[in-house]
């Protein structure tokens, strides 16, 4: 290793092997120690005492004197306490009846706050509201006093924490298994129209939803060499004898079933050192040296990297990855397993999924433990370990596929690079047998790349080790199949399935939107939560006006409250009576933000120059969440170009106020809350071919907003659910896109031939939005007019004759409300219940059912 690393420390300080076992005979002996755990008196006065207490002993305060966080912090403990018994007896009955469960390995989980949830899962809603007033407290204040954990990016940390969810309301056993970073996604600020970022310090007020078990702590090997012995047969040991090591401690979070008991557990890895510092160098007055150590090891676990879809090869990453599939797979094997299992049985025991590619050294770590450490051979080490893992993708796009060069990952885990070739090897030789003299194909499928530098491909080696691979919507998996891993489809056609996204409709429906949830109970009962086909006994309701009066009394209720939240949180007036166009997403070129950006400067352009009379605008709001990568420059270029239209428009008299552009800073779960259920048009714009799947796409549609949208990722499904007559259906088709590409796509050539375009792009090149500052916005014109990789320009036309057909919809309210029941009543499918039991049925326990 390079000088960034600290001198050798190999300590074994783990805790005493006796530290994580469970207690002596006390256990055996006393009614107390097995006896069930009880939980506070499920009573308003229970509770007032439980929080009391939470409050005196727990926070060592007095109500008089408690600050809002202390109620909050006491509030959380309150309700966990409630949780406690669940959790425990849920653990109880797993160890008795050990079935195969699901790990699912994922570098992210973006969890949204927990108290409401938790509140929902347990059904003490009511209860604590009113213990809340009983205490003089205002429980708004409290909830909002929570700050998120955002141990994620976007759409692939989203899922996750849906389907855990879903797994623990489904009563499947499995353990969530990720990073607890110190530092979750960065809050966007914004400085002047541009993208700033601040740490996201959410564990500063107190951490009330998590358990550290440094008991339970593992230790985690880096760097090093590996040496190679002959025994006595003649049979090679290799083993690999680290440079030093790491404690990843796990601390442990709840993950609740809906109201049926079950509490599931989240175990996230944090990285320390095994000593804080050396003290002989201290002493020798080598203040810094003595506590490389410990800043090495606490670096892997201290912040979340904020780019989703450009890997960028660093060696961190590569630490974070590492660290937590070892702890996790560790804590597996020696601590929840019993201790008789053998370990050929392992594939009965556990399936692990690979959330994307990110944990797939889990595979080379698995082959370790059981060829180094428990002395399998290899074949039917490698047999199991097949058994063990599958694999999804989240992704299309070539260079979000991970790659990590050799000479990386051999200084750093030099006995999985060796077990990686090994792999690599015998997977080569079965390739030639199944296509002999193809050398062409051995090279297309090598899991070792060659150029431009020798790197090993992380999908090839997830597809290899696992059992099944899947994408994550129809268009996705068909797409995988052709174009990013054909020859894998050749090779195995059946280990390649499908497995729909889908979202929690506790969370996206319950909680977010309390007031379309009463409604729904009210006329077809509370069956939907736990089994969200049920909407479908909606669509009666479609054809009656009162009904569908009741729906735009939710939708219009929903925006006021956004409208209240957007004036405290960033000084933002929503109009009430717009149309509400929103688009919340990550900032991606081929999401295509600025293909929204030009329709609304086209709009506006179109009053300036007098095409449109302004009293033929429809009143609309556009409203734009989006967080850049730090360091994708074009995406934050498109971002200040965002906040230059929006202030432009916003104040420009010309416009009458009949279009406001709004972009609040820092997206996140919180927000997507409030702003999804308000929401009329859910913009689902990307490039056909580009987005894996989309779940926001399903959050609005079952929220009652209609889609305008291309057939990409999941939109494909959701028009095929709701009917043409309920999708605002625009541009290309996947293999038009291919086709365009192929007659070679020029873009200028769209600029040229279309005046609503050319007039709204020489809008913005002339400096209109930038206080006549020209330069301000060429990178984005340029890039659109010469390159326009997702061919926004291209889909201008279609995209605006689209909107027209938005405009005359929402001209007749009872048409509208109709069609958006009706998105409602068959988005059913779209329940991340149904993800889980796509699988279970396909995956994780096939042949079983
Ligand atoms: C990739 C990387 C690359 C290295 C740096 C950190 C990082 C973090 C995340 C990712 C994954 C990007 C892939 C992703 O988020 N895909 C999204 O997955 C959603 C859930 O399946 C899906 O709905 C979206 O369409 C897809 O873009």
């Amino acid at each position: 290793m390079t000088s960034t690393h600290p001198h050798p420390v190999i300590t074994d300080e783990s805790p005493s092997a006796d530290a994580n076992r469970r207690g002596p005979s006390f256990e055996a002996s006393h009614e107390l120690a097995t006896g069930p755990v009880t939980s506070p008196p499920r009573t308003v006065d229970g509770f007032v005492r439980e929080f009391l207490d939470q409050l005196n002993f727990g926070q060592g305060v007095k109500l008089s004197q408690s600050t809002i966080n202390d109620q909050y912090l006491a509030l959380a403990r309150t309700v966990r306490s409630y949780l406690m018994a669940s959790w425990l007896e849920t653990g109880h009955r797993r160890r008795k009846n050990p079935t195969r469960i699901v790990g699912y390995l994922s570098a992210e989980y973006l969890l949204g706050r927990q108290l409401g949830n938790n509140l929902l899962a347990s059904d003490l809603q009511g209860i604590a509201e009113q213990a809340m007033e009983q205490c003089g407290i205002d429980m708004a204040a409290l909830r909002g006093q929570e700050v998120e954990p955002g141990l994620g990016n976007g759409g692939l940390g989203r899922l996750a924490a849906c389907f855990v969810d879903s797994l623990a309301t489904m009563d499947q056993p499995c353990i969530g298994y990720g990073i607890r970073y110190e530092y979750g996604i960065f809050r966007q600020t914004f400085v002047e129209g541009r993208q700033v970022e601040e740490p996201d310090s959410w564990l500063r007020l107190g951490s009330p939803w998590e358990f550290p078990h440094p008991e339970r702590a593992v230790q985690v090997g880096f760097g090093g060499h590996t040496e190679t012995s002959v025994d006595e047969d003649g049979t090679e040991h290799t083993r690999w004898v680290p440079a030093w090591q790491v404690r990843g401690v796990p601390y442990h979070y709840m993950v609740p079933g809906f109201r049926n008991g079950v509490v599931n557990t989240l175990r996230l890895w944090s990285a320390e050192a095994n000593q804080a510092f050396d003290l002989q160098t201290f002493n020798a007055g080598d203040y810094a040296q003595a506590s490389r150590a410990e800043i090495f090891a606490e670096n892997i676990s201290k912040v979340l990297y904020p780019d989703d879809s450009t890997p960028q090869g660093k060696e961190l990453r590569l630490q974070q990855q590492y660290f937590f599939v070892a702890c996790s797979l560790r804590d597996f094997i020696e601590n929840t397993l019993p201790r008789d299992v053998d370990l050929r049985e392992l594939p009965q025991r556990i399936i692990f999924q690979l959330n994307d590619t990110h944990p797939v050294i889990a595979v080379p770590e698995l082959m370790r433990i059981l060829v180094d450490e428990k002395g399998f051979d290899w074949d039917e080490a490698w047999d199991i370990t097949q058994q063990c893992f599958a694999y999804t993708c989240h992704t299309l796009l070539p260079e979000a596929l991970e790659v990590w060069p050799v000479d990386l990952l051999g200084r750093l885990l030099p006995r999985h690079l060796e077990i990686i070739y090994r792999i690599n090897e015998e997977f080569l030789l079965e390739v030639r047998d199944a296509f002999p003299g193809d050398e062409g194909r051995v090279r297309r499928m090598s899991i070792i790349a060659e150029q431009p530098q020798r790197a090993v491909r992380m999908a090839y080696l997830a597809t290899v080790a696992g059992a099944k691979v899947n994408g994550v919507a129809e268009l996705h998996s068909q797409l995988l199949r052709d174009d990013v891993l054909p020859d894998f489809h050749a090779m195995w056609p059946e280990k390649f399935t499908n497995v729909t996204n889908g979202i929690t409709p506790r969370r996206f429906l319950y909680l977010a939107n309390r007031r379309l949830s009463d409604l729904i109970n009210e006329t077809i009962g509370t069956g939907w939560v736990t089994d969200l086909e049920q909407l479908r006994q909606l669509e009666p309701y479609a054809d009656d006006a009162d009904f569908r009066q009741r729906f735009r009394d939710v939708k219009h209720a929903n925006k006021e409250r956004l409208s209240k939240l957007l004036r405290v949180r960033d000084g933002i007036e929503l109009s009430q009576d717009h149309l509400l166009d929103v688009m919340v997403k990550r900032l991606h070129e081929y999401k295509r933000q600025t293909l929204k950006l030009l329709h609304v400067v086209s709009v506006y352009e179109g009053v300036l120059s007098g095409r449109t009379p302004i009293d033929q605008v429809t009143p609309r709001t556009v409203l734009f969440g989006a967080k850049a990568a730090p360091g994708y420059h074009m995406a934050k270029e498109i971002i200040f170009l965002i906040n230059s239209v929006a202030e432009t428009v916003n104040t420009d008299p010309v416009m009458d106020g009949r279009l406001q552009v709004l972009f609040p800073a820092n997206y996140n779960v919180t927000l997507a809350e409030k702003v999804i259920p308000a929401a009329d048009l859910s913009e689902q714009i990307s490039l056909a071919g580009k987005e894996a799947s989309g779940t926001g796409n399903m959050k609005f549609a079952l929220n009652g907003a209609l889609t305008i949208g291309t057939l990409d990722g999941a939109n494909v499904e959701i028009l095929d659910l709701v009917g043409e007559d309920n999708f605002f259906l625009f541009g290309m088709t996947e293999p038009e896109v291919e086709e365009l590409r192929q007659r070679g796509y020029v873009p200028s050539s769209f600029y040229e031939a279309d005046p609503v375009l050319k007039a709204t792009i020489d809008l913005i090149g002339s400096g209109h939005f930038t206080g006549g500052d020209r330069g301000a916005v060429s990178a984005v014109l340029d890039n659109l007019l010469n390159h326009d990789p997702f061919m926004a320009l291209a889909g201008f036309g279609s995209y605006l004759e689209a909107q027209d057909r938005v405009e005359r919809a929402y001209a007749d309210p009872e048409a509208w409300s109709r069609s958006t029941i009706l998105n409602v009543a068959r988005c059913g499918f779209f329940s991340s219940d149904r993800s889980m039991r796509d699988y279970l049925d396909r995956i994780w326990l096939p042949g079983d059912a």
